[in-house]
């Protein structure tokens, strides 16, 4: 067993000593309908302080998923969502977008906390009940309208909940901006279907996206490829970028369909720019290509994640966690209206 799931086993024992199964059953449910309750409250507030403000259309509202055990490699990205938190508010920069938007104006930006994971997988509950509560956390956050969800990670099995969820609510797929170094597309990996690396596979399988959009790609095997074709993935890999590039820093998306969603994994950017990743893949987009993307992206941005920022592969300074949260900050001008 690896590192970070040493600790979880109490459970696991009790339901094999003289512990009745609906016994445990029934105390997690209760520990799941908990962990809802709290976000379920902090967004109704938002939402009615919105509301009552009046004139906001969309409002991004950050909602952390502190998951690191469907990684392959290392689990640091568990404790990520705090550490973006903390450099959001960082006293080192302002609190202005590039364009503009004012991040301490709740009408832009508000938070409803982390799920919390830990506590979850600490009461014996399995990975398919507890995507399930990511889903459904998602969906509490988007029933507060105008409250649009900007997800911290995690790893990036996360992103499959998410999108699952914010599809289901909107009734239709989504087109999907994917910015990563990987496709994330295999059928499963080790065996685990809920893997960080099998994500969009589950997306395109549950007619979640109508167009995926994967860049930055330069980490990809046969299987990644196939798997792109028999999706019909629209891979755009680093080694024709310079080639791309017009195309992609001029994207409009998401006519047609429920809206755009914007996934984020941090590895997407040279190591350069981002060390603390798990996956340290080189040749990869500037700083200042990702937000000219995202900058100059035309779309109704319905939700986005960032994702794979580890704080265990940072720099002391705490430099990809800056980088992290200026991604959290653009793409909040981007949801905001
Ligand atoms: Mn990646």
């Amino acid at each position: 067993m690896s590192q970070g799931t040493k600790w979880i086993h109490h459970v696991k024992k009790l339901s094999v000593a003289n512990v009745s199964a609906a016994l445990v059953e029934k105390g997690q449910s209760r520990v799941i309908d908990a962990s809802l309750t709290l976000i379920r409250e902090r967004a109704k507030l938002k939402g009615e302080l919105l509301r009552a403000l009046g004139s906001v259309k969309a409002s991004a509202s950050l909602l952390g998923v502190p998951l690191g055990h469907n990684s392959s490699f290392l689990q640091g990205p568990a404790f990520a969502p705090p550490r973006i938190r903390e450099a959001i508010w960082c006293g080192s920069t302002n609190s202005s977008t590039e364009e503009g938007k004012e991040l301490n104006d709740p009408r832009v930006l508000t938070d409803v906390g982390d799920v919390p994971v830990q506590e979850i997988r600490d009461c014996g509950i399995d990975d398919d009940r507890l995507m399930n509560v990511i889903s459904d956390s998602v969906k509490i956050v988007m029933e507060e309208e105008p409250l649009r969800p900007l997800v911290l990670g995690g790893d990036h099995s996360i992103s499959f909940p998410v999108v699952r969820a914010v599809s289901e609510k909107l009734g239709g797929p989504l087109d999907i901006l994917h910015l990563d170094a990987h496709p994330d597309i295999y059928h499963a990996y080790e065996g685990n279907l809920y893997s960080h690396a099998s994500s969009f596979a589950r997306i395109m399988e549950g007619g979640y996206a109508r167009r995926l959009l994967q860049v930055g790609i330069r980490s990809i095997t046969k299987e990644g490829r196939e798997q792109g074709k028999r999706f019909g993935v629209e891979q755009y890999e680093m080694r024709t970028f310079s080639r791309d590039r017009h195309m992609l820093e001029n994207l409009k998306l998401g006519e047609g369909v429920k809206g755009v969603y914007i996934s984020v994994d941090v590895d997407c950017l040279d190591p350069a720019f981002a060390p603390g990743v798990s996956h340290i893949e080189p040749g990869g987009l500037s700083f200042r290509d990702v937000l000219n993307i995202l900058h100059n992206l035309q779309a109704d941005v319905v939700a986005a994640d960032v994702v794979e920022f580890n704080p265990q592969r940072d720099t002391v300074d705490g430099m990809t966690a800056m980088v992290a949260a200026k991604l959290v900050r653009e793409l909040t001008a981007k949801i905001s209206k």
